[in-house]
């Protein structure tokens, strides 16, 4: 049956990028099939050991889930690391990968930068995890941003891995079902997953540098909008945002090789729920100086409730606590009827 999985690490702010590639989405989800949404607290520790805060970031992203409109009685809001089943399907899925496609990572790649030795086993193993947090609930489907497509075409990689090297002993057990293959049914037990990236802002770029995404890391606060921005600091970036000096171009087609202004049409059309030409068609021919308090206005009113009801929430951890505990229970009794059947399946003894 088609289940949604997602999850977002708790490692500093969460921004606008974040906000549109994935929790907007996850929202929109709620309505299409039955959704499971983590705080991935286990992924946090691959990148920096060491967190500031973890239990305090890890409240902020289920306040953040909760804000934007996840609804806790629907779908299913936890931590990854309260379920013991990510690590140890984790554990199995590093001996179905292979160390050459865990090489290949771009991610991986640009976080361990140019002293690969001595990044950690976990930053390299990250994609063997992401896949168990999805698989552990047989997911079909993960809203991400555009930069996890790599690592869910990897998701894709080892559960085809897992049912082709287990497929006799699949059949045997009885725990087989009819997995959709792109046009083919086979039997095997993990299903394959569909990224679902789609809509006018999978990748938002820095506001400094249309050629980088906007992530929590960039060293400059100038090149994102935070979730907790005010009005005030909101229409500080969005007027210093970088943008080239022509007007807008009525179409599309205009905004090629223009990727700054590419960015603010898209999150503009994303925050609107309209596309870039729309959006076009409305601004077309006006110069940035006439846009730019329109976005402004946008975002803020677009992000003003959410931040709003953030804080709310997390003036009284209380409820995000009780909320991720018995996320946690829901969460816990799928996964570990999938552990069962995988420790079936390898031949391992269990109760
Ligand atoms: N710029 C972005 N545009 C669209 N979607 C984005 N996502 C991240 N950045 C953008 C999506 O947000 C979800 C959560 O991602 P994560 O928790 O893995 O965080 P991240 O990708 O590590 O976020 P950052 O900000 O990019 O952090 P750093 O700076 O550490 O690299 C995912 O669905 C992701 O696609």
């Amino acid at each position: 049956p088609p289940r949604v999985l997602s999850g977002i690490q708790p490692t500093g702010n969460l921004h606008l990028g974040n906000y549109l590639g994935a929790i907007r989405k996850f929202v929109a989800m709620q309505d299409e099939m039955p959704c499971l949404f983590c705080v991935v607290d286990l992924h946090a520790i691959t990148a920096k050991l060491v967190q500031d805060d973890l239990a305090n970031q890890t409240r902020s992203i289920a306040a953040a889930y909760l804000a934007a409109g996840i609804d806790p009685e629907r779908s299913v809001i936890f931590n990854q690391s309260r379920v013991s089943g990510h690590s140890e399907l984790a554990w199995i899925f590093n001996c179905v990968a292979r160390i050459g496609w865990m090489n290949r990572m771009t991610q991986f790649k640009d976080k361990a930068g140019k002293d690969r030795e001595n990044a950690s086993l976990g930053l390299l193993a990250y994609p063997s995890l992401m896949a168990a947090d999805i698989l552990v609930y047989r997911a079909t489907h993960v809203p991400v941003g555009d930069d996890q497509k790599q690592h869910l075409e990897l998701t894709r990689d080892i559960a085809i891995k897992f049912n082709n090297d287990f497929s006799q002993r699949i059949a045997a057990s009885g725990l087989g079902r009819e997995i959709p293959m792109g046009e083919e049914v086979v039997n095997g037990y993990f299903p394959i997953t569909d990224p679902i990236i789609e809509g006018p802002a999978t990748r938002v770029m820095s506001l400094k540098d249309g050629s980088k995404k906007m992530s929590k890391s960039d060293p400059s606060d100038l090149s994102r909008i935070n979730l907790t921005d005010d009005a005030e600091a909101i229409a500080r970036k969005v007027k210093k945002a970088k943008t080239d000096p022509d007007a807008l171009p009525s179409e599309t087609a205009g905004l090629a090789g223009r990727p700054e202004a590419d960015n603010l049409v898209g999150i503009y059309a994303a925050l609107a729920g309209t596309t870039r030409d729309e959006v076009l068609r409305q601004f077309g021919g006006q110069q940035f100086s006439a846009f730019k308090p329109a976005l402004v206005d946008l975002a803020v009113e677009s992000l003003g409730p959410v931040t709003a009801e953030m804080r709310r929430l997390l003036d009284d951890p209380g409820h995000i606590d009780a909320v991720l505990k018995s996320g946690g229970e829901k969460a816990n009794a799928i996964a570990s009827e999938t552990i069962k059947d995988v420790k079936d399946i390898i031949g391992m003894l269990r109760d």
